[in-house]
Order: structure tokens, then C-alpha cells, then sequence
């Protein structure tokens, strides 16, 4: 029986393997900062033409609308376990004057996921082919200027990073000199210091992490924000090794190249070492705050997330990263992509407020029914009650009854 039981699991694993381990990413940046780029180098593959990028404005004002673009490639390892990586994409992301719409449909669209599975969890018959859209990471790009965080980016890790786990990213790291790379670490990591900016900075307890965990997870905040360079081309070296590559007047670079910048940890962070650290975070600790103030009336949205462990002591710095450098990359050969452009684009709400709409309705809907039970029993008890007077009132009337007989009788004498 056992062994049945055992095989069945092995099969239900071997399934779920099969079927992939789905994992989502929002990509954020301001127009040109190379979200589209990063997302094929990230994927190996061309998963976003970036040649038809450029947006206009609907109408008559300069205002572009900010879009969310869909993306589902299926990466798979060596051992053939496949991911299924949704990528969003935020092309008009800080393109206008007045940016807080742009803010208002990337909240909106982390909240209505999350509302999705307040739903979920709270019916009866559970829907088998229910998809959990959860973004279990947001890439925040910024353009390195020397100046440390713009006010958006202030704004943005602020209003989202107690919503989602957000990676600050230092894009094109290629136009910086090492000195100017490690300057632009210093001031944005200054900045988000400064403002207590909620990022993801690898959190952990003290006394229940491994050591090599401990190293693994110091090492990477001493790396944020990251720096990636993206490419969409690959070329052929020595008519032998393939690389994706930048070619310049002066030369070539690869782009996987751990000298010049953060990329392939990041890469290997994601899509291996940090990929269920970043699933659980996201559900223990994001989606059961969310949970909480909703089901409590008290969500604005406006939740302060304070990291618990972020201020633990950062030490080592130069600790040993081959959990992270040595791995090595899934789903640069592999597989199909598929392209669901432009899917569920622009959804605008007014100030956050009925995203919580469905969940509210559920509530009410779970609290009818107790009360319609409640109802039911209460009723029962009535009869019950009823039934009892009824025979006690019997029972008076059978003894005063009695009482009469016997004092007639007694008259007659
Ligand atoms: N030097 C350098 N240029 C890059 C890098 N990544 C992308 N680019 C270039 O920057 C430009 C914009 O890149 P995209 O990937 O289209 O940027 P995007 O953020 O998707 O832009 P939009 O979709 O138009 O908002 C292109 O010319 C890219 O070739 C990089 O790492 N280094
Ligand atoms: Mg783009």
C-alpha cells in the first residue's frame, strides 16, 4: 500500500516538474532603459521585438499611457525541469508629466492578483484550472546618472515595495568605468537607505539560515543593485563558441562576462538559487499581509512593508559566491516562446479602491451564509422551546384538571 501511495507521489512530482515551475517577473524602467533587451538576454531568446517599441500618445496631449505587456517563455534545465516565466513588461513606464496613473495600473494589477486568490482560497469547490498570476518579482531599472534615485524611482519602490518583491537594477552598466559603476551602487544604495525604500535585500533569520546560505545571501546585498548590460545579438568566436555579445569600434563584450557586470548572478538569482525564496516571500509574507488588512477592512494599499530582517548585520562581504557563480544557466538553447503582446494592457482604476471590490463581495457573500445558518439553528431551538411549552402548558392543564375533580369530589362529601 505504501509503496503505491510512494509511486503515486513520485508521479504527482514527476508531473508537477513536467508541468513546469511558474514564476513571474515585472520588468519596470523608464522608456529606452532596456527592458526589452534584458528580457531576450534574461530568456536567451528574441521573446520581445524591440524594433517597434516606440509608443505614441492616444490623443492630442504628449501624455503616453503606461502598458502592460505579456510575455510566457518555458525555460528548461539540463535535468529537464521547466519553468514557466512570465515576463510582464511596462512600456510608457514614467513617460508622461504626471506619472501616478502609471503607479495607480501597476498597484492595481499586483492587488487584483492577489484578490484573485482571496477568491480562490474562500470557495467551496476550488477551480482546478486556476492560475496563480502573483509577480513574484518586480525589476526596478534605473539609468545611472550619478545622482543617486530620481523622485520616481523614489516614489515607485515606496508605493510597490510593500506589495512586491522589488530588485533595483542598475542598467547599461556598459556606458559606466568600474569606478562609476561602484559610485552609482554607493548613491542609489545611500538613497535607499535614506528613504527606507521597502526592497528586496535577500532577507533571512539569523538563527535559521545555513552558513553557506548566510554567505550566499550577504554576498547579494552587497551586490544591489545590480549591473546587467542586455544584448539581442549573439556572435560566433574562434568558428566555435557562441556568445551574446555588444560589439563597439574598440571591441566586443560579452554580455555573461561576471567582470563587467552582475548580470549572470542576477540571471542564476531568478531563475535558480532565489526563485522559491522569492515564491515563498511572496506568499508568506506579501499576499498574508494583503490578505489580512483586506479581510480586516483596514487595506489602503498604503501598507508599509519593514522588512523584519533587514537590518541584520551585513558582514563578510567577500564571501564565497559559488552557490550563485557556479550554477549554471537554464534556457539558453531551449524551447518555444510565446507571445501574448499587449494581452491585458492598460486597466485604470480610480485611487486603488475597488480592487478589493471581489474579495469584499465574497466576504459579504461567506458572511450571508453563517448568518442564514445561524438563522436555521435559532429557529430549530424556537420550535424546540415551542413544543416544550406546549407540553408543559398540557401538563398545568392536566394537573389543574385534576386539582378540580379532586375538590368536587371533596365538595360532594
Ligand atoms: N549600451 C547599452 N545599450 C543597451 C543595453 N540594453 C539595451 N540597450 C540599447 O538601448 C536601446 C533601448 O533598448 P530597449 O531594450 O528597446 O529598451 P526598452 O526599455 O525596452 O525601451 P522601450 O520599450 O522603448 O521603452 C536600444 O538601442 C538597445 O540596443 C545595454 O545593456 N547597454
Ligand atoms: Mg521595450
Amino acid at each position: 500500500m505504501s509503496s503505491i501511495i510512494e509511486a503515486s507521489a513520485a508521479l504527482r512530482k514527476r508531473k508537477h516538474l513536467k508541468r513546469g515551475i511558474n514564476f513571474t517577473i515585472m520588468v519596470v524602467g523608464q522608456s529606452g532603459s532596456g527592458r526589452s533587451t534584458f528580457i531576450n538576454t534574461l530568456c536567451g531568446q528574441q521573446v520581445v521585438d524591440t524594433s517597434t517599441s516606440v509608443l505614441r500618445p492616444n490623443d492630442n496631449s504628449t501624455a503616453i499611457d503606461l502598458q502592460l505587456r505579456h510575455e510566457m517563455v518555458e525555460l528548461e534545465d539540463d535535468d529537464g525541469v521547466k519553468i514557466q516565466l512570465n515576463i510582464i513588461d511596462t512600456p510608457g513606464f514614467g513617460d508622461s508629466l504626471d506619472n501616478s496613473s502609471n503607479f495607480d495600473i501597476i498597484k492595481d494589477y499586483i492587488c487584483h492578483q492577489y484578490d484573485e486568490i482571496l477568491l480562490e482560497e474562500s470557495r467551496v469547490r476550488r477551480n482546478p484550472r486556476f492560475k496563480d498570476g502573483r509577480i513574484h518579482c518586480c525589476l526596478y531599472f534605473i539609468q545611472p546618472s550619478g545622482h543617486g534615485l530620481k523622485e520616481i524611482d523614489v516614489e515607485f519602490m515606496k508605493q510597490m515595495g510593500p506589495l512586491v518583491n522589488i530588485i533595483p537594477v542598475i542598467c547599461k552598466a556598459d556606458s559606466l568605468t568600474v569606478e562609476e559603476l561602484k559610485f552609482n551602487k554607493k548613491l542609489i544604495m545611500d538613497d535607499i537607505n535614506y528613504y527606507a525604500l521597502p526592497i528586496y535585500n535577500f532577507p533571512f533569520e539569523e538563527d535559521d539560515i545555513s552558513d553557506e546560505d548566510y554567505q550566499t545571501n550577504t554576498y547579494l546585498r552587497s551586490l544591489l543593485p545590480f549591473s546587467v548590460i542586455g544584448s539581442n545579438d549573439v556572435y560566433e568566436l574562434d568558428n566555435k563558441t557562441i556568445i551574446r555579445g555588444r560589439k563597439y569600434p574598440w571591441g566586443m563584450l560579452d554580455v555573461e562576462d561576471p567582470n563587467i557586470s552582475d548580470f549572470v548572478i542576477l540571471r542564476n538569482t531568478l531563475l535558480i538559487s532565489h526563485l522559491n525564496d522569492l515564491k515563498e516571500y511572496t506568499h508568506e509574507i506579501l499576499y498574508e499581509r494583503y490578505r489580512t488588512e483586506t479581510l480586516s477592512g483596514g487595506n489602503s494599499n498604503g501598507n508599509h512593508r519593514n522588512p523584519s530582517t533587514s537590518d541584520n548585520k551585513l558582514h563578510n562581504d567577500d564571501a564565497s559566491v559559488t552557490n550563485v557563480e557556479d550554477i549554471k544557466t537554464l534556457g539558453n538553447n531551449t524551447s518555444k516562446s510565446v507571445g501574448i503582446e499587449g494581452e491585458s494592457a492598460t486597466r485604470k482604476t480610480s485611487n486603488g479602491k475597488n480592487e478589493t471590490y471581489l474579495a469584499r463581495e465574497e466576504q459579504i457573500k461567506l458572511e450571508e451564509e453563517r448568518l442564514k445558518a445561524f438563522e436555521e439553528r435559532v429557529q430549530q431551538e424556537l420550535k424546540l422551546k415551542r413544543k416544550e411549552l406546549l407540553q408543559r402548558e398540557q401538563e398545568l392543564r392536566e394537573i389543574e384538571e385534576r386539582l378540580e375533580n379532586e375538590s368536587s369530589v371533596k365538595q360532594d362529601h
